[in-house]
C-alpha cells in the first residue's frame, strides 16, 4: 500500500474483497474466512469449515445489497408490508444464494481445485425447520416472491431453537429427536441486540384520570422478557432486492436477573432465567388441533408484540405524525392464519395506551393495517384460548377484546336486530365455560380484508366457517391461490429439467412461469418427449443413490414413483393409499395377477400426542417389511415409510416423482402447495376435487389429471345422512378383502392390535371415508398405470402438466397480494444509489 493511500481508498479496497465477483477474489474471499472467520487452514479444514467459509464469503455478497435496500427504502418513504407468521421453512441457504447471485459453477470449480464437491458442502447446512408443513413453508416461498417481485417487505417471526423434531422410526414406530438445528452456529443471521424489545406477560390494569381528563390505562407489575431479534437476508433472484426476515429470541430481562441476583437466590434466579428464555425455545409440533397451551400463547403474543413495537418504532423513526393518521398508508400487516391474531388487540394497546389515541382513531388505523389468511377448514384447528388463561397473561388485552366486541355486537345489532342467535355465532367471546375467545373471529373484525388460500377454500369459509361473517361483510372476502417459488421448486431443485426448459424457451420462465405455456407444442415433438423421459430417467436415479446413502432403502428406479409426501393426517388419507398398495400385494400374491411395477413412498411426520397418526405410520411401516421381503413380488412392487421427510427431501423427491397423491376426502385441504411442486416437476395428479387441485386440473385440462371419489358436496350429503363405511365394503370386495387381510395381521403378527384397531376403525368409524371412495380411487390407479404403459400417451401429459404450472408460481399468489389487497407498488433497488 502507498504512502498515500487515504482511509476512502482502503474502504473501497475492503469493499472490492468482499464484493468482487471474478473467480480469483471469490478465492480469495474463502481463505480468508477460513483462516479469519474460522481460524483454520486449508489443510486443517473440516467440511463444517468450509461450508461456513463460503456461507460467508456469499453473505458479504448480500451484505451489500441489503444494506442499500434498507436505505433505498428508509429513502423514499416506501409503503412496507409486514408479514406476520408463527412458522417459516426456509430450507437450506446456501445453494439458493448462490444461484441468486449466479456464483454456482464458480464455486463448484473453485472447490473442485482443492477436491471439494460443492454438493457435499450443501450438505453440511442444516434445514432450518421452523415450521410444521404448508403454512410453514408457504411463508418461504412468500418471502422468495416478494424479494423477486422488488417489493418493500418484511417477515416477522420466532427464532426457535428447536425446530419440527427430527423424525426416527423404530420397530416401525415414530420416535421424536430434537433438532438441534443451531448447534453448529447459522452463518446466515446476524444478531440485532440494539433493536431488543420488551414483552409483559402477568400483572393488572391501573386506571388513572390524564391531564385533560380522559380515562387512561396502564398495564403493570408482572414479568417481562427481552425479544433479540436475528436478521436472515432474503435475496431476490435477479434484483438487487435483499429483504429482511427477522426471527426473536427470548431473553430474560437484565431488570429482572438482578432483582433476583440481588435478592441472593441464584438458584430461583436461573431458574427463571431459563423459564422467560423457554419462550423461543421450541415450536409446537402440531399443525391439527389447537390446544390452548400457555406458552403457546405466550409465544403468540411474544413475537407480535416484538414485531408491532418494531413497526411502530420504524414509522415513528421516519415520520413526525405525532396522531399517525399516516400510518396505514405505510404500513401492511398480513396475519399468516390466526397464530399472531393477537396483533389486533396488541395494536389497540399499543395505540390508545402508548401513542395516547381515542379509540376510534386506534380502530380506523388498526383495522386499516391489518389483513387476515385463513389456512384451515377442520373446525378442530381454530383458536380459541380459555378466557381466565387470557386473562391471567394479558389482562390488558381481556379488556381491550371485550371493549372491541362490545362496539362490534352494536353493530350486529344494527345488522340483525332480532338475531340473538347470530349475536353469539359472531361474538368474539364464546359463551361456554370456561369462556373462550375465538381468534379468527377476532381476525376478520380487526381486519380490512380476509382470504381464502384456494378458490374451493375461499368459497367454503364464505359458506360454512365463516359465513356469517361473509354475509354481513361481503367486501371483505377474498381468495387468492397459493403459489410456489419456482426458483427453488424447479429451478434448484431440478437442474437437468431447468436446463431443458431454457434451452427450449429461454430462461425468461424463472421469473414469470406463465412462459412454460411455450413448452405446449413440444408434447408432440418427439426429440423433446424422449428428453423429459431421461431426465426423469436420470432423477430417479439420482434420488436412488441419496436414499440408499441416508436410509438404506433401496428403491428400483424401473418402477412407476407413486409419492405421497406431507404431514400425517386422516383427511389426508396416507392410510388409503397404504390400502391400496396392500390391494396390489393382494393381486400379485393371492390372484397370480400381474400389475404394473410401482414403487410406492410415503412420508410425512405426526404430531407426537395424534396417536392414529402415529400407528398409521406403524402399520405403514409393518406393511412396506412385508412387502419388500417378499421374493413374490420382487420387481413388481415396493413400500417405503421416508423418515424424516423435510425440505430438503422433498428437493430430491419430488423430481423423481411420476406420481403425485394428492388424495384427501373433498372440502378438507385448504390448499394444498405440494400438488403444484409435483406438477411443475412433471408429476401426473391422482387426486380429489379438493384445494387446488380443482385449479390444477382445470389448468392442465380434465384428460391429463387422474381424477377420483367424491366432490366436497357429495361428502357433505353422505355424511349428513349417516355415513356407514360397512355398507360400501360390503359393495366392493376388493377393499373388504383387503381389510381382512389387514385385520389378520398378516403384516405383523407381534403387533397384532394396532392393525386390528385400525381395521374396525375403518370398518366401523372411517369418518374421513376411505370406504366410500376406495373402489374409484383403485379404478384411476389402474388408469395411471396403464397410462404408464402407454409412453406416448405419458410423456405428452407429463409436458402438458408442466407447460400449465404457470398460475401456480407463488409470484402469481404475491402479485395479486400487492394488487388487491396490500395496494403496494414494487420499489426498484438500484446499486448505484449507495455513497
Ligand atoms: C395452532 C395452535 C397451537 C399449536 C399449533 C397450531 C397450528 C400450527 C400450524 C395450527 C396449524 C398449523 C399449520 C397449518 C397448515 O400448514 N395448513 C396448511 O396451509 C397450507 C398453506 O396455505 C395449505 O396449502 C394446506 O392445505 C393447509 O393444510
Amino acid at each position: 500500500m502507498s504512502t498515500d493511500t487515504t482511509a476512502k481508498d482502503v474502504i473501497v479496497k475492503v469493499e472490492d474483497d468482499r464484493t468482487g465477483m471474478s473467480p480469483e477474489t471469490l478465492r480469495r474471499a474463502v481463505l480468508d474466512h477460513l483462516r479469519f472467520s474460522r481460524a483454520k487452514t486449508l489443510s486443517h479444514a473440516h467440511l463444517l469449515d468450509i461450508y461456513h467459509a463460503v456461507s460467508l464469503m456469499v453473505r458479504d455478497r448480500l451484505v451489500h445489497r441489503w444494506i442499500t435496500t434498507a436505505k433505498t427504502y428508509n429513502d423514499t418513504d416506501a409503503r412496507r408490508i409486514y408479514y406476520l407468521s408463527a412458522e417459516y421453512l426456509l430450507g437450506r441457504q446456501l445453494e439458493k444464494n448462490l444461484l441468486n447471485l449466479g456464483l454456482v459453477d464458480m464455486a463448484r470449480a473453485e472447490l473442485a481445485r482443492y477436491g471439494v464437491r460443492l454438493q457435499d458442502v450443501y450438505e453440511r447446512e442444516a434445514d432450518p425447520g421452523l415450521g410444521n408443513g404448508g403454512l410453514g413453508r408457504l411463508a418461504a416461498c412468500f418471502m422468495d416472491s416478494l424479494a423477486t417481485l422488488e417489493l418493500p417487505a418484511m417477515g416477522y417471526g420466532i427464532r426457535y431453537e428447536f425446530g419440527i423434531f427430527r423424525q426416527q422410526i423404530r420397530d416401525g414406530w415414530q420416535v421424536e429427536q430434537p433438532d438441534e438445528w443451531l448447534r453448529n452456529g447459522n452463518p446466515w443471521e446476524i444478531r440485532r441486540h440494539e433493536y431488543t424489545a420488551t414483552v409483559r406477560f402477568g400483572g393488572r390494569v391501573e386506571q388513572s384520570l390524564d391531564a385533560e381528563g380522559n380515562m387512561r390505562f396502564v398495564w403493570v407489575g408482572g414479568e417481562t422478557v427481552n425479544g433479540v431479534p436475528f436478521d436472515t437476508p432474503i435475496a431476490g433472484f435477479g434484483t438487487a432486492t435483499v429483504n429482511t426476515l427477522r426471527l426473536w429470541s427470548a431473553r430474560a430481562s437484565e431488570q429482572f436477573d438482578l432483582a433476583v441476583f440481588n435478592d441472593g437466590d441464584f438458584r430461583r434466579a436461573t431458574e427463571q432465567k431459563a423459564v422467560s428464555e423457554s419462550i423461543s425455545k421450541i415450536l409446537y409440533p402440531r399443525d391439527d388441533s389447537a390446544e390452548g397451551k400457555e406458552l403457546r400463547l405466550r409465544q403468540q403474543y411474544f413475537f407480535v408484540c416484538c414485531s408491532l413495537q418494531d413497526i411502530l418504532r420504524r414509522y415513528k423513526r421516519y415520520h413526525d405524525d405525532p396522531t399517525l393518521s399516516g400510518m396505514p398508508d405505510k404500513v401492511v400487516v398480513q396475519l399468516n392464519d390466526t397464530h399472531p391474531s393477537i396483533a389486533v388487540a396488541e395494536m389497540m394497546r399499543l395505540l390508545v395506551d402508548r401513542e395516547g389515541l381515542g379509540w376510534e382513531d386506534a380502530w380506523e388505523r388498526t383495522r386499516a393495517m391489518i389483513a387476515y389468511t385463513n389456512h384451515t377448514l377442520l373446525p378442530e384447528a381454530l383458536e380459541r384460548w380459555s378466557l381466565p388463561l387470557f386473562r391471567r397473561l394479558l389482562p390488558r388485552h381481556l379488556q381491550i377484546i371485550y371493549e372491541i366486541n362490545r362496539r362490534f355486537l352494536r353493530q350486529v345489532h344494527l345488522y340483525a336486530p332480532n338475531d340473538a342467535d347470530l349475536k353469539s355465532r359472531l361474538s368474539i367471546i364464546e359463551e361456554s365455560d370456561p369462556k373462550q375467545i375465538r381468534m379468527a373471529n377476532l381476525s376478520v373484525v380487526g381486519s380490512r380484508m380476509v382470504n381464502g388460500v384456494a378458490q374451493l377454500h375461499s368459497k367454503l369459509l364464505r359458506e360454512r366457517v365463516l359465513k356469517d361473517f361473509a354475509d354481513m361483510y361481503p367486501e371483505r372476502f377474498t381468495n387468492k391461490t397459493n403459489g410456489v417459488t419456482p426458483r427453488r421448486w424447479l429451478m434448484q431443485a431440478n437442474p437437468r429439467l431447468r436446463a431443458l426448459i431454457t434451452e427450449a424457451i429461454g430462461d425468461g420462465w424463472i421469473t414469470d412461469l406463465d412462459q412454460l405455456q411455450a413448452l405446449a407444442p413440444q408434447a408432440n415433438d418427439a426429440a423433446f418427449l424422449d428428453a423429459v423421459r431421461d431426465i426423469k430417467q436420470q432423477n430417479k436415479i439420482r434420488w436412488q443413490r441419496w436414499l440408499a446413502r441416508k436410509t438404506g432403502q433401496l428403491v428400483n428406479p424401473e418402477m412407476i414413483f407413486d409419492v405421497h409426501i406431507k404431514r400425517i393426517h386422516e383427511y389426508k388419507r396416507q392410510l388409503m393409499v397404504c390400502l391400496h398398495t396392500i390391494h396390489l400385494y393382494r393381486r400379485i400374491k393371492f390372484l397370480g395377477e400381474d400389475i404394473v411395477p410401482r414403487t410406492v413412498m410415503i412420508g410425512g411426520k405426526a404430531a407426537p400426542g395424534y396417536a392414529r397418526a402415529k400407528k398409521t405410520i406403524k402399520i405403514i411401516n409393518d406393511v412396506a417389511n412385508t412387502i419388500n421381503s417378499d421374493p413374490d413380488v420382487q420387481g413388481k412392487l415396493q413400500l417405503y415409510f421416508l423418515p424424516n421427510y423435510n425440505v430438503s427431501m422433498t428437493e430430491k423427491l419430488i423430481p423423481a416423482s411420476d406420481l403425485s397423491e394428492q388424495v384427501s376426502m373433498a372440502g378438507k385441504e385448504a390448499s394444498g402447495t405440494g400438488n403444484m411442486k409435483f406438477q411443475m416437476n412433471g408429476a401426473l395428479t391422482v387426486g380429489t376435487l379438493d384445494g387446488a387441485n380443482i385449479e390444477i386440473r382445470d389448468a392442465v385440462g380434465p384428460e391429463n389429471f387422474f381424477l377420483f371419489g367424491l366432490n366436497a358436496m357429495e361428502i357433505r350429503e353422505l355424511q349428513a345422512n349417516h355415513y356407514v363405511p360397512n355398507e360400501w365394503l360390503n359393495r366392493s370386495p376388493a377393499l373388504k378383502e383387503t381389510v381382512d387381510l389387514l385385520d389378520s395381521s398378516f403384516f405383523n403378527p407381534d403387533d397384532r392390535w394396532v392393525h386390528k384397531e385400525m381395521a374396525r376403525y375403518i370398518r366401523e368409524d372411517d369418518p374421513y371415508c376411505i370406504c366410500a371412495d376406495f373402489e374409484s380411487y383403485m379404478e384411476i390407479q389402474e388408469r395411471a398405470a396403464e397410462t404408464w404403459t402407454q409412453p406416448e400417451t405419458w410423456w405428452p401429459m407429463v409436458v402438458r402438466n408442466i407447460a400449465n404450472s404457470g398460475r401456480f408460481s407463488s409470484d402469481r399468489t404475491i402479485r395479486e397480494y400487492a394488487e388487491e389487497i396490500w395496494n403496494l407498488p414494487p420499489v426498484k433497488v438500484s446499486m448505484k444509489t449507495e455513497e
